[in-house]
């Protein structure tokens, strides 16, 4: 038998997979989606990252208090979005990882790397993130870190693949200029001024009927799927979208005290602790130690806010809190308004037993040891007999089952 020419099976692969919807045009487009729905993600991405684990510079803004709950919300939804739109992509582009040779050049080689390491972090990345968001986490790395560092990865891959690509993506960009001069056609008067004439080739394309007719099908196709896939996730992040919240893991309104619940008691081992009547807050600082019983608490001046709980995972609802003001706590033991906090909870172990916040949100009228949610005591699933909600941050910080405050 005759081997096959590697150059004949290449040619009979572009023939085979020809078609108007891998065009470089499609791709582009596409991909000019994929980069604003993952700049997206990116930025928010740094916002709650920077919010978790702050740089000495990090600026922290607790108004509007549902800064968090949007910028988190986006977050998720551009993520769920980029799934049907970089397989989409995927699809576009597949049979150029079947050419031969495999590696022509230094250039060629940088490009095919480039694909290979963004593909693989963004699917990754895009995987994992949604998995996450439905509580499920059968992976051994910490979630966050390894999403901070797929981040970078991806975006380090993608910078390297837009330069290698550029003259292509200079092209696909300009088709857009051409039909629309091309399809004003000659007679119907006078083009643009000093637009380029069509080229031939893309006069060729254009008028390709059939293929323009689909490729145009295919990313209507592509927009309906991931608009589909944002309307019906969305509305666990944004109020006026929850009645088409089909898919999403949290429903808003759910929930003891109609609060959807993130991490029960029972997983969190405190309830024999939260319920044991002999509760009280300890506040400290330097050598100062007062501590507070529930009835003490509740007797000292209440405020009541409407605050947000805004989880990295998406969800979030707005409830109505009473409590006392963490400042007026940190004043009772005699320390200055603009301190920061060591926060513990009575959950033995675990991420969530310690919370830092810094000075900003303590100095803040609506930063509360909240008491009540939604016009009752505290549900025990909710962080009884005590828990934090402060503006602007992310649900993970609004500490549940408080056990001391330290001021710092
Ligand atoms: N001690 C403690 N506090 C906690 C948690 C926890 O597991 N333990 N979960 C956090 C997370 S991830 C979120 S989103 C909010 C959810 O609050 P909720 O369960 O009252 O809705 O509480 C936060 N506070
Ligand atoms: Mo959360």
């Amino acid at each position: 038998m005759q081997r096959p020419d590697p150059q004949k099976l290449t040619e009979a692969l572009a023939a085979r997979f020809a078609s108007p919807t891998r065009s470089t045009r499609l791709t582009v487009v596409l991909g000019r989606w994929l980069a604003l729905s993952f700049t997206v993600c990116f930025l928010t991405g740094l916002f709650s990252h920077g919010l978790q684990n702050p740089p000495s510079w990090m600026f922290f803004p607790a108004s509007p208090v549902w800064i968090y709950q949007l910028s988190q919300g986006l977050h998720v939804t551009a993520g769920i979005a980029s799934i049907p739109l970089l397989l989409a992509k995927l699809w576009s582009v597949y049979p150029e990882l079947l050419k031969w040779p495999p590696v022509k050049s230094l250039a060629h080689s940088l490009e095919r790397a480039s694909v290979a390491l963004f593909l693989a972090a963004s699917l990754l990345q895009l995987t994992t993130g949604l998995i996450n968001t439905y509580k499920w986490y059968p992976w051994p790395f910490p979630f966050r870190e390894t999403h901070y560092w797929l981040a970078w990865v991806i975006w380090g891959s993608l910078l390297l693949h837009i330069a290698v690509k550029l003259p292509a993506i200079i092209a696909g960009w300009n088709g857009r200029t051409v039909r629309r001069a091309e399809l004003r056609g000659p007679d119907r008067g006078p083009a643009t001024g000093g637009m380029p004439a069509p080229s031939a080739a893309g006069a060729q394309g254009l008028n390709a009927a059939p293929g323009r007719w689909s490729r145009r099908a295919f990313l209507t196709g592509v927009g309906v799927t991931t608009g589909a896939v944002v309307l019906t996730t969305a509305g666990q992040s944004f109020a006026w979208l929850s009645p088409l919240n089909l898919f999403a893991p949290r429903s808003m309104g759910t929930g003891p005290q109609s609060v959807p619940v993130n991490r029960t008691s029972a997983e969190a081992k405190v309830a024999d602790l939260a319920m044991s009547g002999h509760w009280s807050l300890a506040v400290t600082y330097k050598g100062t130690r007062r501590t507070f019983s529930l009835a003490e608490l509740q007797a000292l001046p209440q405020q009541e806010q409407e605050l947000p709980i805004a989880c990295v995972e998406g969800w979030s609802q707005v409830a109505r809190w009473r409590g006392v003001p963490i400042r007026d706590l940190v004043s009772a033991v005699g320390a200055p308004h603009d301190s920061a906090l060591r926060v513990t909870s009575l959950e033995p172990e675990g991420p969530y037993r310690h919370m830092s916040m810094p000075a900003k949100y303590v100095q803040d009228e609506r930063t509360l040891v909240a008491l009540e949610l939604n016009g009752a005591v505290l549900d025990l699933e909710h962080g009884y007999p005590a828990r934090i909600i402060a503006p602007g941050r992310p649900g993970v910080l609004q500490t549940k089952w408080l056990q001391t405050v330290e001021v710092l």
